[in-house]
């Protein structure tokens, strides 16, 4: 099923945004590293059969998943903690523009958050639940990857006293994007 995204979400992304600019602050944009995926087929990804599409699912042990951030980012080394601790073999790269990476991998301009992860050959913008991802690399759609656009308060790494709802969306390499999953 897909739904577009609502007026009601651009609102609360547009507010996630000024929260990201604090999360982001970091000095003078430096070196602008390439971001090399890594490559598919490094974990044969698919097992049992998929029940229902929201269970919660460990990824298969050892998927490699490189993460790029600012070294300022206080939230992003939170989704890092939160991605280790689902099992994932996460690779850290500081770097104090991510811009460049997300802009090399095709991540939309309007999906934008503060980290960027690469997992078999999948973009991972932003806040996304583990689960998540492991759901992805089970179903491998054909998608380039997905996005928590902003930084939705109550998302893995964004821990606070109120939870807002938040779309994980899913965008190809031609900018389509549909909601993957509602949380
Ligand atoms: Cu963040």
């Amino acid at each position: 099923m897909t739904r577009t995204v609502s007026g009601l979400r651009h609102a609360a992304v547009l507010l996630a945004v000024a929260a990201l600019a604090a999360c982001n602050r970091s000095g003078a944009p430096g070196a602008s590293p390439r971001a090399d995926a890594g490559s598919p087929g490094t974990a044969a990804s698919s097992s049992s059969a998929a029940s229902s599409s929201s269970s919660v699912q460990a990824p298969v042990p050892g998927t490699k998943l490189v993460v790029y951030k600012s070294p300022t980012c206080g939230c992003c080394i939170k989704w890092v903690d939160h991605v280790k601790a689902a099992g994932f073999d996460v690779e850290v790269h500081d770097t104090a523009n991510v811009a460049p990476v997300k802009r090399a991998n095709g991540l939309p301009q309007h999906l934008e958050s503060c980290h960027t992860a690469l997992v078999n050959g999948y973009v991972i913008e932003g806040h996304v639940p583990a689960e998540v991802i492991a759901r992805l690399l089970r179903e491998r759609p054909a998608v380039a990857g997905i996005a928590v656009p902003g930084m939705p308060m109550g998302s893995p790494g964004m821990e606070g006293p109120t939870k807002q709802p938040y779309d994980v969306v899913a965008f190809t390499k031609d900018g389509k994007v549909s909601v993957y999953e509602s949380r």
